[in-house]
C-alpha cells in the first residue's frame, strides 16, 4: 500500500505500477545502507507528484520568462526562505537539477575554463565533480589533489595549507563522498583566505547532519555551500547553492541562465517540504541517532576484525577496506545485497585495485535510521554483515537466503514512509 496511493499508476500503466510496487518492497525488506540514500517523508512524496511538474518556470521569483507563476513563485520563495534560515546563509539557489550540476554552476560562477581548481581525490573520498580526471571538471579546468593522509585515513591541513601556497587555486573544495570524518571547515577557510582562493564546501553527504547540528556547518566560512537535498537532509532527488550575498547574483547567473533552464518546481516544492520537516524539532534528535548508529556499527566492525578507514567515524558514514577479509568490496556487496544488506562497492585510500573492483564497502546509516533502527540493533547488524563476508570469502552462498530471511523479519516491526505491506 502506497502512501500517497497510486490507483491511477495501477490501472493506467501495470508495468510500472507493478516495478514502482516491487521497489517499494525491495526498499522495506533490506537494511539500506547506501550511505546517499534515504526514505523521504509522504509529504514529500505527494509534492514531489504534484501538478507542478506541469508548469515552466525559467528565471526567478518575480523575473519569469513565462507567465503563470502566480503560485510557483512563493513556492520558489518559501524553499529559498527556509534554506536560508535553515543554514543560516545569505543566498540560497534551489533551482539546481542535482549535486553534480549545482557543482558546475559553482565552476561557471567563480571560474574561467582552464583555472585551477583544487579538490579530495575521488578515491580518497572526494567527488567526480571535484576536479576528477573523467569528469567535465578535470577535463576543462586544471585540477590539483589532496589526500587523506595514510596513517590516519584523514585529511591533514598543513599539508592541504602546503598545496594550496605552492599551486594557487582559484577555487578550494572541501567535501566529499567517503569522509567518514568531521570537516575542519573554519582551517580550509584559513587556507583559502591565505591563498585568494574561494572555498567552496560540499556537504551533499552531511547536509542534515549541519541542519540538525549533528556537524559543525560551513556557514559564516565557506564563499559557497553546495548540496543535494536528499542523503542525510531527507529530502526530494535536488540540489541547493548556498552563498554570501556577495556572490548571490554570480550563483544565480551561473543557474539559470548558464547552465539550466527551467527549474523542477514539484521537486523546488519537495525541498521546500523537507526543509520545513528539517526546521521540526525531531530532527535534530534524528541526525543525532544517525551517528550514534554509525558510531555502534563502526565499533561492532571493529570488534569483528574490520578495518576501518580513520579506525572509525564521526558522522553517518563508514569505510571498510576488506583487503584482511580476504575478499574484494566487489563481490562482497553483491553478497551482501543477495543476503538483504544493501550498501555499494568504494575505493579506500591507495586502493591497488581498480575503480570498478575496489578493496572497500561504504555504509552509511541515514535511512536506517529514518526506520526507526537505533544503537541496539547494531551489533545484530554487523553480525549479519560479517557472516555474509565471511561466507563471501569461502564462496559459500549458503547462508545469504537465511540472513535475508532474518532481515525481512526483523525489519516488518520498522515502518517504512511511503509504503506498507498491504494487511
Ligand atoms: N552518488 C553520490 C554518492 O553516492 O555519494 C555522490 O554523487
Amino acid at each position: 500500500m502506497h502512501e500517497p496511493a497510486v490507483p491511477h499508476l495501477q490501472a493506467g500503466d501495470p508495468e510500472i505500477a507493478g516495478l514502482v510496487e516491487a521497489e517499494a518492497r525491495r526498499q522495506f525488506e533490506k537494511i539500506r545502507l547506501i550511505a546517499s540514500e534515504n526514505y523521504v517523508s509522504p509529504a514529500v512524496l505527494e509534492a514531489t507528484g504534484s501538478v507542478l511538474t506541469n508548469k515552466y518556470s525559467e528565471g526567478y521569483a518575480g523575473r519569469r520568462y513565462y507567465e503563470g507563476q502566480q503560485n510557483i513563485d512563493p513556492v520558489e520563495r518559501l524553499a529559498a526562505e527556509r534554506a536560508r534560515a535553515l543554514f543560516g546563509v545569505e543566498h540560497a539557489n534551489v533551482q539546481p537539477y542535482s549535486g553534480s550540476p549545482a557543482n558546475l554552476a559553482v565552476y561557471m560562477a567563480f571560474l574561467e575554463p582552464g583555472d585551477r581548481v583544487m579538490g579530495l581525490s575521488l578515491p580518497m573520498g572526494g567527488h567526480l565533480t571535484h576536479g576528477w580526471s573523467v569528469s567535465a571538471t578535470g577535463k576543462w579546468f586544471s585540477p590539483v589533489r589532496y589526500e587523506v593522509r595514510a596513517d590516519t585515513g584523514r585529511v591533514d591541513m598543513d599539508e592541504v595549507r602546503d598545496l594550496a601556497l605552492k599551486e594557487r587555486p582559484k577555487l578550494i573544495w572541501c567535501g566529499g563522498t567517503a569522509i567518514p570524518r568531521t570537516i575542519d571547515f573554519p582551517a580550509f577557510a584559513e587556507i583559502a583566505r591565505e591563498t585568494g582562493a574561494v572555498l567552496a564546501a560540499d556537504i551533499a553527504h552531511i547536509a542534515g547532519l549541519v541542519a540538525g547540528g549533528a556537524h559543525p556547518s560551513p556557514a559564516g566560512h565557506a564563499d559557497v555551500i553546495s548540496t543535494t537535498t536528499h542523503k542525510t537532509l531527507r529530502g526530494p532527488r535536488g540540489a541547493m547553492i548556498m552563498s554570501t550575498a556577495e556572490h548571490a547574483a554570480a550563483v544565480d547567473k551561473a543557474v539559470f541562465p548558464g547552465l539550466q533552464g527551467g527549474p523542477h518546481n514539484h521537486t523546488t516544492a519537495a525541498i521546500a517540504v523537507s526543509l520545513r520537516e528539517a526546521a521540526l524539532p525531531g530532527f535534530a534528535g534524528y541526525v543525532r541517532q544517525i551517528v550514534a548508529n554509525a558510531r555502534a556499527l563502526a565499533a561492532a566492525l571493529l570488534e569483528r576484525g574490520y578495518d576501518l578507514i580513520s579506525g572509525g567515524t564521526d558522522n553517518h558514514l563508514i569505510l571498510i577496506d576488506l583487503t584482511n577479509k580476504g575478499v574484494a568490496g566487489k563481490p562482497a556487496a553483491q553478497a551482501l545485497d543477495r543476503a538483504g544488506v544493501e550498501l555499494n562497492h568504494n575505493a579506500v585510500p591507495f586502493d591497488p585495485r581498480k575503480p570498478f573492483d575496489p578493496s572497500g564497502l561504504r555504509l552509511g546509516t541515514a535511512a536506517i535510521t529514518t526506520r526507526g533502527l537505533t544503537e541496539e540493533r547494531m551489533p545484530q547488524i554487523a553480525a549479519w554483515i560479517d557472516e555474509v563476508v565471511q561466507a563471501a570469502a569461502s564462496g559459500d552462498g549458503t547462508v545469504e537466503e537465511r540472513v535475508a530471511g532474518e532481515i525481512r523479519e526483523l525489519l516488518a516491526s520498522y515502518p517504512m514512509p511511503g509504503w506498507a505491506p498491504a494487511p
